[in-house]
């Protein structure tokens, strides 16, 4: 017998998925973080980017989750996927993230904003100007240049392409030994300051050069390996953690391009990443929470309309091929979705963005029931992910 998709209704009685957004887990969608406390304890706001994509933003979400401090979240658009906000322009004339306003005072650059929250809250265990700090900072930024150098600009030869290489393994082969210098996974004795520093990047590295590199920072680095177990041990991390498919294709814009070096081993990664399968990629190691998929149903029934609104596919058409995908994720019944909507459900799949609309493993689920309905009908792709702009995902359409 041939399945048909179910309804829109009969899908919302799949799922009973919720969380405290004010005083529950960490999670992107947030607008207030209380921590058990009230609103009139709440001294600061955090300016972020809509996407959750913002390194730096990450920096002092991460820090503000793991201190508990009361925070209200204001979210702002970046330039790369479309209109800056004009109130943010009024608040932060460069437009640039994140912000805070702290007792009514707007501070910028993430550096000085842990700096100044550090004052009023004390520090994430030992703080950003301890002496013990200060140098896996300057480590930090010394593995930051190198990743740029091997990743964000064209070899014009072999030669050039493996000294690039060379060059970043031989600063991780630092950090390597700065994790080893203490007893468990955090690079101090426990954790704090210094790991979050480190979170964005280091995350953004294991995902780019995996994809463009055909390298696994986090399967070839034993301490970076224990390193992202402890960070995945902390509920503050994952509800911050994005996956491989998001950053990669965030990360050209953003860092004025990306270039793969074409071996081997990078083509099949790349294929992963982008066709699947995305269960087993190394981006997240922790088990499957077993809500992942009521998840990705609660958060797809929530923007339906719009998700369908700017697809470029027919609504009804879409309409019809998203519920077959969602059918598949939840009961595991094949629906055989209408001809010529493969190209639809794989325009999907590619814009699922972590964290922002979904945790990592939900949108694991999601991305694979889109592409086992896609694959039903056909093996066309969707309109190819812009490199040099993002406004395929500009926030407004979501409103
Ligand atoms: N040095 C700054 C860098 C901040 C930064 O580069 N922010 C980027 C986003 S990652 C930005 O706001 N760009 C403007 C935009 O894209 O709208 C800091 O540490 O806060």
């Amino acid at each position: 017998m041939i399945a048909t998709p179910l309804s829109w209704t009969e899908l919302e009685a799949l799922t009973d998925f919720q969380i405290d957004r004010i005083n529950g887990p960490t999670n992107a969608q947030s607008r207030l973080r209380l921590f058990g406390k009230t609103e009139s304890d709440v001294r600061v706001t955090l300016y972020r980017d809509n996407h959750a994509w913002c390194p730096y933003c990450q920096k002092i979400w991460l820090w503000l989750e793991e201190k508990q401090i009361p925070y209200r979240i204001d979210k702002v658009t970046m330039f790369c996927y479309g209109e800056k906000e004009s109130w943010y322009k009024r608040k932060v004339p460069s437009g640039m993230l994140p912000a805070i306003e702290l007792d009514g005072r707007i501070i910028t650059e993430s550096d000085d904003i842990l700096i100044a929250l550090e004052r009023v809250f004390g520090p994430l265990s030992l703080g950003m100007e301890n002496p013990k700090v200060l140098p896996l900072r300057r480590l930090e930024r010394l593995l930051f240049r190198a990743w740029c150098t091997w990743l964000c600009y064209p070899a014009n030869s072999a030669k050039a392409e493996q000294h690039n290489r060379n060059q970043f393994i031989s600063v991780v082969a630092q950090v390597e030994a700065a994790l080893a210098s203490t007893p468990g996974p955090y690079f101090l004795d426990e954790f704090g300051t210094a790991d979050v520093i480190f979170t964005p990047y280091v995350e953004r590295m294991n995902a780019s050069l995996f994809y463009y590199k055909g390298y696994s920072m986090r399967e070839e680095n034993p301490r970076f390996a224990d390193w992202f177990a402890g960070m995945e041990s902390r509920s503050t991390y994952r509800g911050t953690q994005s996956d491989f498919h998001t950053h990669v294709h965030d990360l050209p814009p953003q860092m004025g391009g990306c270039y793969e070096n074409g071996e081997p081993q990078m083509l099949l990664n790349k294929a992963r990443v982008d066709n699947g399968p995305w269960a087993g990629l190394p981006d997240v190691m922790y088990p499957e929470p077993e809500t992942s998929r009521a998840e990705a149903l609660h958060r797809v029934i929530k923007h339906h309309s719009n998700i369908i609104k700017v697809n470029p596919a027919d609504d009804n058409l879409f309409d019809e091929a998203l519920r077959c995908a969602l059918t598949l994720m939840m009961t595991g019944e094949v629906c055989t979705p209408p001809v010529g909507s493969d190209g639809a459900l794989r325009y999907l799949r590619d814009r699922v963005n972590v964290p922002r609309d979904m945790s990592i493993y939900a949108a694991k689920r999601f991305r694979e029931a889109l592409e086992e309905t896609a694959a039903l009908v056909g093996d066309s792709q969707g309109t190819p992910i812009l490199l040099k702009h993002r406004r395929d995902q500009d926030p407004a359409n979501f409103v």
